[in-house]
């Protein structure tokens, strides 16, 4: 639990000081010293510096204004919780808060519901039992870069995904405390970053009645027992476990129950953006679009080798120890499958501790190479719900939701 003190707010204010740091950052001055990583080589997007923001190590510049870094993908081998200071970072619009005072912030619900409210953290803290969390946030736009025919968007390598054990009150125990009215729909969730022009639409996000009326969807303010780290969201960021990032909305400020769909001008990040083709495989052949979209959703079945590098070398005949991650949208992981064969013979890896449903999951592999020489490194994940990771990427046009078994080349030496 994350109480906070006197010391969190007073650092919190001096956000807005080091927002200088925040600045500088963003300035060409420091981007010409970020030192070069090697980073997404292999990908189309080329080579990315690293960068320092308050709270965070050096992560991986995508954007600078807003910021938008990239988590080193090294990281993910330190253990299947993902550090706040590695965790990523995703802003869509350029004015976005450096500073928020705990004394000023409040969170709002209004609409249809019987009693509109207004609390500060300290109120909403002390609505209901507080509950915990471990879910990956992982953003829809997550691995575009090896999209192929490439795609617009940021051209982002492996990196735009963390876990982490999230802690707060049930968004239900709010709906409730209002009290949501039987014609209610949906509900839109605002941050309190804003566009620069008027002409740009805000950043808003909409969930059923349904979903946010489950036990699933959270109101959280601690990440791995911390305050969220400030570009994570700070105060407040609502928690969708099994839902793609994009729902996660950071800054969270003012939720509005509507007795009808999210619509207009501002609901553009719902009706226009973060959309993928409405069939099964979610994709088109490469170059088309579709002729139907619906609002991304849940997680993709999702592994990755998290202990050998692409081009790697390792020893022959000695036992290596292969490990990495593995996820799903919470249908639960069935099976973890390895090959050093290039895809030929496929062996189950043993999976690591369950931290729940909605977590990376550590999986780990011990093998040991005959010959000398170059070979290919594959896992492919499985869930409950028969979902199982497809040999070849799916396309559509956004690049979103790549989920597609992850090769590795690497040389036995
Ligand atoms: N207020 C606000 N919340 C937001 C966004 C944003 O632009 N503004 N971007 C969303 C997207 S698309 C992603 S992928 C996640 C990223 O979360 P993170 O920055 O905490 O890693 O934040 C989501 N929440
Ligand atoms: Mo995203």
């Amino acid at each position: 639990m994350t109480d906070n003190n006197n010391k969190t707010v007073i650092s919190r204010r001096n956000f807005m000081r080091n927002a200088g740091a925040l600045a500088l950052a963003a300035s060409p001055i420091l981007s010409r010293a970020a030192t070069e990583t090697g980073e997404g080589v292999t990908f189309a997007g080329g080579t990315r510096p690293l960068v320092q923001f308050p709270e965070k190590r050096k992560l991986i510049l995508v954007h600078s204004r807003p910021p938008h870094l990239e988590t080193p993908f090294s990281v993910y081998n330190e253990g299947v919780i993902t550090a706040n200071d590695a965790f990523y970072v995703r802003y869509h619009l350029a004015n976005f808060p450096t500073s928020i005072d705990l004394a000023d912030y409040r969170l709002t619900i209004r609409g249809a519901v019987n009693k509109p409210l207004s609390l500060s953290l300290k109120e909403l803290k002390s609505l209901a039992q507080h509950v915990d969390v471990v879910a990956v946030n992982q953003c829809s736009g997550n691995s575009r870069g090896f999209s192929s025919p490439r795609v617009f968007g940021a051209q982002l390598s492996n990196g735009a995904m963390g876990n982490a054990r999230w802690t707060g009150i049930p968004l239900k125990a709010l709906l409730e405390k209002a009290g949501v009215q039987s014609d209610a729909r949906q509900l839109v969730f605002n941050g309190l970053d804003k566009p620069v022009l008027p002409g740009t639409p805000d950043f808003r996000k909409a969930l059923d009645i349904e979903h946010a009326l489950s036990a699933e969807p959270i109101l959280a303010w601690g990440m791995n027992g911390e305050d969220l780290p400030f570009l994570n969201g700070y105060p407040l960021k609502l928690i969708v476990p099994g839902y793609f990032g994009t729902y996660w909305v950071k800054h969270l400020s003012d939720i509005v129950v509507l007795d009808h769909a999210f619509k207009g001008h501002n609901a553009f990040y719902m009706n226009k953006a973060y959309r993928v083709p409405d069939n099964d495989c979610m994709c088109v052949a490469p170059g088309t679009v579709a002729a139907k979209t619906r609002p991304i959703s849940t997680l993709a079945v999702r592994s990755f080798i998290t202990s050998v590098t692409q081009g790697g070398h390792l020893p022959v005949g000695r036992r290596v120890e292969l490990k990495g991650i593995a996820f799903d949208s919470g249908a639960g992981l069935k099976a973890v499958d390895v090959s050093v064969d290039g895809g030929r013979t496929w062996r189950a890896a043993t999976l690591g501790e369950n931290l729940g449903r909605f977590s990376f999951r550590e999986w780990k592999l011990a093998t040991t190479f005959a010959h000398k020489g170059n070979a290919v490194l594959m896992v492919r994940a499985s869930n409950r719900k028969g979902e199982v990771q497809p040999l070849k990427a799916d396309w559509n046009p956004a690049g979103y939701r790549r989920h597609a078994i992850e090769s590795t080349p690497v040389t036995i030496i």
